[in-house]
């Protein structure tokens, strides 16, 4: 057989992926409906949104007036609460640009910010507005590039390899008409990079911000990337950059330097090596879209390293909220597991995973707990923890494919085999993980 020689295959197109990330969102959402504050320092924080606290006041304060909800534009601005003066524990989570000019922003406590930029409007988030608009915009998205992945309330990726627009002027054309359509059915912008991976399209994102777009190609890894501090990178936290800092690692282009081998010497093996990739720009993970996850986890990183022994009880409390949070994530998509597996970063970066396959599916949260309680009891647990996580793996959406899965309700399997740690005495340092 003949190969075929003819029209160039969509192969041979260089990757375009896309990071949409929404601008000063909460914030911006509450400016769609009281647009008389646009352009003036918000900041929102301070609890949910309560519909009628600002209408009752109205009424009070202009009693010969109509108030209702369709009539929230024409309040006056000197009406909105301020930030001066306030007292309390509640912290921000966003500001609108104008306000971010005085150095407030997202998680900064409200007495500082107050301090920095008193005459601030404050208000509270609306949490089912943020949600109805984060649907829109990303249905918006779906329906110029299908194939896009969710990465919570305000951003997304987006694969331009294949779209009509997205290889021109490297993925610019494409990301004008996307700001452009999201813009028309919300009234909202957004800030997009476009970058040969995932890696790099998240930091292209804030090169431009508010409402703007930013193209990295292949070739401008060194202007565009080396010289930014190693923090920018999607995946070192403050831990990993104090620590790069304290050997004389500021920047990527620092860390593209030094070698591979050292940094798997220092960072451990699957960090140390990743550092290493990330500082070259490269990055092969997909574009995941929600139709087929291949697995559901949650980790945390905790505020400071915790020890198995002397913070147990949080630790246990944390790993228990972690199992609850992937089971709901499992019932409200819809899925079981039939894997269920643990993650742990220890303090020098190393990590190691652990799983067991059950006989039948699953996504009861105390099942998922025991057995990723099983798991646990299979590392080493003296040394202190930097990271935790759970995960739910081999999935299966009952309905889909015709099939019924058995749910999971008893222990179908015996504990795996142990390994080289003594579990007497991570019994001990678990109890509450054994019911
Ligand atoms: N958010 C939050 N707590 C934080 C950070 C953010 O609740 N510590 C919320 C409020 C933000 C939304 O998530 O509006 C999106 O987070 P971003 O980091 O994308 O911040 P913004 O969209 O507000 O601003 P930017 O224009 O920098 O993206
Ligand atoms: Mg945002």
């Amino acid at each position: 057989m003949l190969d075929r020689v003819d029209a160039p295959s969509d192969q041979t197109l260089p990757r375009r992926i896309a990071h949409l990330d929404m601008d000063a969102f909460f914030a911006s959402v509450e400016l769609l409906r009281y647009p008389q504050l646009k352009g003036l320092p918000v900041v929102i924080g301070g609890g949910r949104r309560r519909e009628d606290d600002l209408l009752l006041r109205l009424r009070e304060a202009y009693p010969d007036r109509e108030w209702a909800t369709d009539s929230l534009d024409h309040i006056p601005v000197d009406f909105f609460p301020r930030l001066a003066g306030y007292t309390g524990r509640g912290v921000a989570t966003t500001a609108t640009y104008a306000a971010r000019q005085f150095g407030v922003g997202s998680a900064m406590g409200l007495m500082k910010a107050a301090k920095l930029c008193p005459q601030a409007i404050l208000l509270p988030v609306d949490f089912d507005e943020v949600k109805r608009i984060s649907r829109l915009f990303k249905s918006t998205i779906r329906e110029i590039a299908p194939v896009v992945e969710d990465r919570g309330v305000d951003e997304v990726y987006i694969d331009f390899t294949h779209v009509p627009g997205g290889q021109r002027e490297g993925g610019r054309v494409l990301a004008r008409l996307i700001q452009k359509s999201i813009f028309q059915a919300t009234g909202l912008t957004c800030s997009i990079g476009v970058a040969p991976n995932k890696l790099i399209a998240k930091m292209a994102s804030e090169f431009n911000k508010p409402n703007g777009i930013s193209i990295v190609q292949p070739g401008d890894l060194q202007a565009l990337i080396w010289p930014l501090p190693c923090r920018k990178i999607n995946g070192v936290g403050p831990k990993a950059d104090e620590k790069l800092q304290g050997h004389g690692i500021h920047t990527i282009g620092e860390l593209a330097q030094r070698e591979r081998g050292w940094l798997v010497e220092h960072f451990g093996k699957s960090y140390g090596a990743w550092l290493h990739e990330v500082s070259w720009g490269r990055d092969e993970r997909v574009v995941q879209t929600e139709s087929e996850p291949v697995s559901m986890s949650r980790e945390t990183t905790f505020e400071r390293d915790l020890h198995a022994v002397r913070d147990r009880a949080e630790l246990g409390a944390i790993f228990t909220r972690l199992c609850q949070q992937v089971a709901a994530d499992l019932s409200n998509k819809g899925y079981l597991g039939k894997t269920i597996g643990i993650k742990l970063r220890y303090d020098n970066f190393q990590s190691v995973t652990r799983d067991v396959t059950l006989d039948s599916f699953t996504a009861d949260p105390a099942t998922i707990r025991r057995q990723a309680g099983l798991c646990l009891k299979r590392v080493d647990l003296s040394r202190r923890i930097r990271l935790l996580g759970v995960r739910v793996g081999k999935l299966v959406k009952p309905g889909t494919d015709g099939s019924v899965p058995q749910v999971y309700s008893e222990p179908a399997s015996p504990p795996p085999p142990r390994d080289k740690i003594r579990h007497d005495r991570n019994d001990l340092l678990f109890p509450e993980l054994d019911g």
